[in-house]
This record gives C-alpha cells, sequence and structure tokens, in this order.
C-alpha cells in the first residue's frame, strides 16, 4: 500500500513549525528540494510582483498545497450578495489562498458575467484580494464571438477568428475589452505609485474536450494553437500587459492516463506561450459518469497530478490543479482522504501549486446543487477544517509576501 497521509497531529510534530512560519520554511525546503533552476515568465518585462507571485508559487509547490475557490466572495450555496462572506471563510475563518472568477460575457459588454456577477464587483475583489495578499485567478467562458451563442457552442468559430480569419476584428475586439477590464485592476503602492494586479489568466481552458466552441472537434489543433498564440501575443506584444500569468488547462477526462503525456500535449502553444501547466479534474473525483472504482480512481489521479507535475518540471514551470472538485463534496474525507492523500503520495504530484475549486452556486437563485467547497453545516465542514488545519495547506491567511 501506498503512503497514507498522516493524521494532522502527527504531521504537525513530523514537520514541528508553527502555522504561521509556514511559508519560510516551504521557501527553506523548497531551496533543497526545488526542481526549479529560477522559472521565468513568457513575459519578459512582466512586473516584479508577477514575477515575485510565479517564483513563490514554485517555491511553495513542494511543501504545499494553496486552495483556490471559484467566485468564493460573491455568494454560497445559502447567501447571495454579503460583503466579505465566503463558504470558505464561514467554516475556516480565512479567505481561500487563490480567487477564481470568470468573464464570461465581458466580450458582448454586459455588466455583469455568465454568472451574473458584476464586472465592477470581480475587479474591486481582485483589488481588494491583492491588498490583503492573495491570489486571483481569471478564466473566461467566452461566447461564440461569431454566432452569439454560449461557451458551449459548437460551431467552427475559431478559423474564423485567426490571423487571416474573416471575423479575426471580433477576437481583437473581445481582447481589447479584456485589456480595458485588466487596465482598472490597479493598486497603490506604498510610495504613490500605482500599478495593476499581477492576475493568473486561464483562457480557452478545456480544449481537449468537445464542449467548447474553441475545443476539440468545432476546433481544430492547429487553428487552436494559433488562437492561444495570438492571444498572448496581442496582450504582450501589442497591447504591453505585464500583469498576467498564463495558464494552459486542458481537461483530465480526455487523455489517455496510460499516455498522458501526449494526451497532455495536444493544443500545446509553445513554451514560450504558457506558464502554468495546470489541469482541470473532476474526472478522477467521483464523477458522475466515471464508472471506475474509488480504488483505481485514487491511483489514476495520483498519476494524472503526477504527470502535469513531470511535465511542469521539464518545461521548468508551475504545476497546478487549475479546476476541479466534486460536486457537492459526497465523500467523506473528501478533502483530507482524496485530496491530501493523493497530493501527498507521490514526491511528482505533491508539486502541485494549487487546486482550485469550482464555484458554489446558490440554492436559492438557480434551484441546482452544484457546489464544491463545502458551506456551514454541510456533511464535509469537519473535515475542511482538518484540510484546512493541516500544515501543507495554505489558505489566505497563511500566505507570506507572495509578491515579494
Ligand atoms: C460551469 C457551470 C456553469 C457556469 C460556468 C461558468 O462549469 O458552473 O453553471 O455558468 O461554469 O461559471
Amino acid at each position: 500500500m501506498k503512503f497514507k497521509f498522516p493524521g494532522k497531529l502527527l504531521l504537525a510534530a513530523l514537520v514541528a513549525i508553527p502555522l504561521l512560519t509556514a511559508c519560510s520554511l516551504a521557501k527553506d525546503s523548497a531551496a533543497t528540494k526545488s526542481p526549479f533552476t529560477k522559472p521565468t515568465l513568457v513575459t519578459p518585462k512582466a512586473t516584479a510582483k508577477t514575477q515575485a507571485l510565479y517564483r513563490n508559487l514554485a517555491a511553495l509547490s513542494y511543501s504545499h498545497l494553496l486552495f483556490g475557490h471559484q467566485n468564493t466572495t460573491a455568494y454560497g450555496v445559502k447567501w447571495i450578495g454579503e460583503a466579505n462572506r465566503s463558504d470558505v471563510k464561514d467554516i475556516t475563518g480565512s479567505y481561500p489562498a487563490v480567487f477564481g472568477w470568470d468573464i464570461g460575457h465581458l466580450e458582448i459588454g454586459d455588466a455583469n458575467n455568465l454568472d451574473g456577477i458584476r464586472f465592477d464587483f470581480i475587479q474591486q475583489e481582485i483589488i481588494n484580494t491583492f491588498n490583503r495578499g492573495g491570489i486571483s485567478t481569471i478564466s473566461w467562458h467566452m461566447r461564440d464571438l461569431v454566432t452569439g451563442g454560449s461557451s458551449w457552442d459548437k460551431a467552427p468559430t475559431v478559423a474564423k477568428l485567426i490571423p487571416g480569419g474573416e471575423a479575426h476584428a471580433k477576437l481583437i475586439d473581445a481582447l481589447d475589452k479584456f485589456v480595458e477590464f485588466n487596465n482598472a485592476l490597479k493598486v497603490t503602492n506604498s510610495d504613490g505609485s500605482t500599478e495593476l494586479a499581477p492576475v493568473i489568466f486561464r483562457p480557452w481552458h478545456e480544449h481537449n474536450g468537445d464542449w467548447f466552441w474553441w475545443g476539440k472537434g468545432p476546433s481544430n489543433e492547429a487553428d487552436y494553437i494559433a488562437l492561444w498564440q495570438f492571444t498572448i501575443d496581442y496582450l504582450r506584444n501589442e497591447k504591453g500587459v505585464t500583469n498576467l500569468i498564463y495558464a494552459f488547462s486542458p481537461d483530465r477526462s480526455r487523455m489517455d492516463i496510460n499516455n498522458p503525456m501526449e494526451g497532455y500535449m495536444y493544443g500545446y502553444p509553445g513554451d514560450d506561450y504558457v506558464d502554468i501547466i495546470g489541469l482541470d479534474n473532476y474526472w478522477d473525483l467521483g464523477h458522475p459518469y466515471n464508472k471506475v472504482s474509488a480504488r483505481e480512481s485514487r491511483d489514476v489521479f495520483i498519476k494524472s497530478l503526477a504527470a502535469v507535475s513531470k511535465i511542469a518540471q521539464q518545461k521548468n514551470k508551475v504545476a497546478a490543479l487549475t479546476e476541479g472538485g466534486q460536486e457537492t463534496v459526497s465523500d467523506d474525507g473528501f478533502w483530507t482522504d482524496i485530496i491530501l492523500d493523493a497530493i501527498m503520495a507521490d514526491d511528482d504530484a505533491r508539486r502541485i501549486s494549487y487546486f482550485l475549486v469550482w464555484r458554489n452556486a446558490n440554492k436559492a437563485k438557480e434551484n441546482i446543487d452544484h457546489f464544491y467547497a463545502p458551506y456551514k453545516g454541510h456533511k464535509s465542514e469537519a473535515n475542511f477544517l482538518e484540510f484546512y488545519n493541516n500544515p501543507v495547506t495554505i489558505f489566505e491567511d497563511q500566505l507570506k509576501d507572495i509578491y515579494r
């Protein structure tokens, strides 16, 4: 049997450091254990704080796992629109270390995103998060820029949007709207100067699946790569954007786990276009369509993390579980026995820097059981608290100097 993650007390005794110094321990151990030789961003002119965030994610990754949650302060399962509230914070007292937001519908000029969250709220939250020392990441469920359909449209639109395509101007227009959104993420330094808060930008996600118009099927691989490369070239070279860390995130369900390297590289735009080697994985965490046993899922989950981490190490980049979780968290012990267990079961898997779980849909508004973090009163509350208290995990209250 593989190494089983020890209980909180045993591990605390082994590590023998107070939680508050977790980050300095991480950096110390990273000095000897990290495979990274000063990982650098694909944006050479990235701001010092953006570079520091990336270096610190790399340094922390061996010894720690940062926890993230989508839309965490916008609403929870049983509340909506209450300032400074989060289902994660209700249980742990801390915000997650990573805040995820989605900017779908920015491209059509709406004031709200596709889930009804105001864009100016998201902007303010990114600024507030930075000011508290937390991290933000953005995904983009963009509507089909040609048909006007949703992200889940199946039209062959990518070919029309890339350079030379008849609707290329529409892509530029959408990216310009993003640049405008990004330019409002202004934070003020202690000397009064201003700069943009660093953000992990994760466009065109899960492209190896066939459910989005930029995915496999509606788009072909070459056009997808052209779409990705243009996006980064335009932002970085044409618009001079210097606060973004670019995350690439295929979906695990469409990767052959026995050949994960090859599966992962579908649509990979090249080492000069990607900072974070990400993975979206719901499949191995109890997805209802995945019929393999829990035991097999565990092994395959570890394998998927190790594979992504190995690719990242080969490329001297940071690995992350950019999206995932178990809808309604029905497994007792999900947080410690499945997530932490997998992270600590393998020397490569543990180099995953952060894990972001998806949103907690508000039950009254949406009338669905669609949540990935527990809420106060949920049956995995105690286990989540154990996860939070484990020295390996980092929530916002334990992040120190991530931008230095
Ligand atoms: C999906 C679901 C949708 C949502 C979208 C963007 O995975 O949660 O309900 O609209 O993400 O947040």
